[in-house]
C-alpha cells in the first residue's frame, strides 16, 4: 500500500484528539433514539452503512409519529404522503415521492437505487414500482393519533378546498395557512427523521425519511427526498440530512452546501452555520417564522449540527454508549 494511502487511512480512522470514532450513527431529533437502536446492531458487526441507515428508516416508519410513516400527519385532504430517499458510499441514490399505501419507503428508494438506473420516482408510477417489487400495499387510513389532529386542523383552519389557493397570503406566525410552521399548541410541525452512519470500514451513507409537512397541499414535495437538499452523502468528505422547512432547503440545495462547507475546511457544525446562514441572509424576517435544523458528519467521524431556532437536536450512538440526544445551536436563542 503506497504510502499517502496509508496515512489517509489513518487520518481517516482518528478524530482530532486521537480517538477511534467509528462505527458511528446519528439521526434527527430526540426521536432519532428509535432509529439509532435499529441501525446500531448493524454497524456494531461491521455491516454497512448502507443497511444500518435503511434499519434506521425501517424503524422509525413502524413507529406511529407525527411525522414520518403511515401514520404521520395527513395532507390538508386527509391523506398520508411519503417522501424519502437514500444514498450510498459510492453516489448511488434512490428517491421515492409522493408514495402513499407504502409503509417502507426507504426500502422503496433502496430498491430503486439498486435494480434501475433512475433516481427518482413519484406518485402512483413510485406505488406501482413497489407493488412489482413486492412491497404490501396498505389500506387508507390515518392511525389514530393523526385522525385526531387533522380534525382538529380542519376545526381551527376553517377549511375551504382550493379557491384562489395562489393568492392566499402568509398567516403570521403560520407561516402559511396550508402547512404550518408551528402548530397552535407551540409544538413545531415537523420531526422528519434524516440519518447518517460511518461503518466500520470508514464509509458513509444516509437516508431520510417523513411524512413531510402536516396539512400541506396535495402533491406537495418537501426536501427530504430531494438528493442534495434533504440528504447528500459524499464520501470523500462527509454527509448531512436536515429537517424543517423543506422548501427552505430545496432553495438553497441545503445539504450540499453543507457537504461542500466541509470539502472547503468547515468542521459538520461551522458548515451547518454556513447554509442556515445562508437561509436567513435570503430573508432575514421571513427566517424567524420557520425552523431548519442541519446535522452533518465528516470522514473523521466528527459530528455538528446549527439551526434557525432553538430546540432542533440530533441522536448519536457510538462506542459502548447509550444512544446520546444533543441540543443544536441555534441562530436565535
Ligand atoms: C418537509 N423537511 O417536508 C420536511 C419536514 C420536516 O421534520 O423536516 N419535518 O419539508
Amino acid at each position: 500500500m503506497p504510502f499517502t494511502s496509508l496515512t489517509d487511512t489513518f487520518a481517516r480512522a482518528m478524530t482530532r484528539n486521537g480517538v477511534v470514532s467509528k462505527p458511528l450513527v446519528i439521526s434527527t431529533w430526540d426521536s432519532g433514539t428509535v432509529a439509532n437502536e435499529a441501525a446500531w446492531p448493524v454497524l456494531q458487526k461491521g455491516g454497512l452503512a448502507l443497511d444500518a441507515v435503511e434499519q434506521a428508516g425501517i424503524a422509525i416508519e413502524n413507529d406511529i409519529n407525527c411525522c414520518v410513516g403511515l401514520g404521520g400527519n395527513p395532507d390538508r385532504d386527509g391523506y398520508v404522503t411519503l417522501d424519502s430517499c437514500i444514498m450510498d458510499d459510492k453516489y448511488n441514490c434512490g428517491s421515492v415521492v409522493f408514495l402513499e399505501h407504502i409503509k417502507h419507503p426507504v426500502s422503496v428508494a433502496r430498491k430503486l437505487m439498486e435494480t434501475t438506473p433512475h433516481v427518482m420516482l413519484a406518485g402512483e408510477g413510485a406505488l406501482q414500482f413497489a407493488l412489482a417489487n413486492g412491497f404490501k400495499k396498505e389500506p387508507e387510513k390515518l392511525s389514530a393519533e393523526a385522525e385526531k389532529t387533522y380534525k382538529e386542523w380542519l376545526k381551527k383552519s376553517e377549511y375551504k378546498p382550493i379557491i384562489n389557493i395562489e393568492n392566499q397570503k402568509p398567516a403570521g406566525k403560520q407561516g402559511g395557512p396550508y402547512a404550518p410552521s408551528y402548530f397552535d399548541d407551540g409544538t413545531p410541525n415537523h420531526d422528519t427523521m434524516g440519518t447518517l452512519a460511518l461503518d466500520k470500514a470508514g464509509n458513509l451513507s444516509g437516508m431520510c425519511t417523513t411524512s413531510g409537512m402536516a396539512f400541506k397541499l396535495r402533491g406537495r414535495i418537501g426536501d427530504s427526498p430531494i438528493i442534495g437538499a434533504g440528504l447528500y452523502v459524499d464520501n470523500e468528505v462527509g454527509a448531512a440530512t436536515c429537517s424543517g422547512q423543506g422548501e427552505e432547503v430545496i432553495r438553497t440545495c441545503g445539504t450540499h452546501l453543507v457537504v461542500e462547507g466541509m470539502r472547503s475546511g468547515l468542521s459538520p457544525k461551522e458548515a451547518c452555520k454556513r447554509a442556515i446562514d445562508r437561509i436567513i441572509k435570503i430573508n432575514p424576517e421571513k427566517a424567524k417564522t420557520f425552523q431548519v435544523g442541519f446535522l452533518a458528519v465528516n470522514k473523521r467521524g466528527d459530528v455538528g449540527a446549527y439551526s434557525i431556532q432553538k430546540g432542533f437536536s440530533y441522536t448519536i450512538t457510538q462506542g459502548n454508549e447509550a444512544p446520546k440526544v444533543v441540543p443544536a445551536e441555534s441562530h436565535f436563542a
